[in-house]
């Protein structure tokens, strides 16, 4: 399967497995964040502070849920920030 298709999926499996009808609770998106991100680099981007302050900025709608659509808004941060990690430690 290509790559990029194949991570599509991935990222489509990870948001079912974590979902519970369409939406992600914020203790299981965090849970989430801690279980499916291994990179300490990564992991210490983000502090708690920082994470509360995405979180409420993630969920668009306002209903202390993560839907598909954010959940996407969620992985477009994660990817610029692995970007700009990534960057850093090839340096
Ligand atoms: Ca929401």
């Amino acid at each position: 399967m290509a790559r990029l298709e194949n991570a599509i999926l991935t990222l489509v499996e990870v948001f079912n497995e974590y979902a519970d009808k369409g939406n992600i609770t914020m203790d299981d998106f965090k849970t989430m964040l801690e279980e499916e991100i291994a990179c300490k680099e990564v992991k210490e981007q983000i502090s708690d502070e920082a994470l509360e302050e995405a979180l409420g900025e993630l969920d668009r709608n306002q209903d202390g849920m993560i839907n598909i659509r954010e959940f996407t808004l969620g992985v477009g941060f994660l990817i610029k920030c692995i970007y700009h990690v990534q960057k850093k430690l090839d340096m």
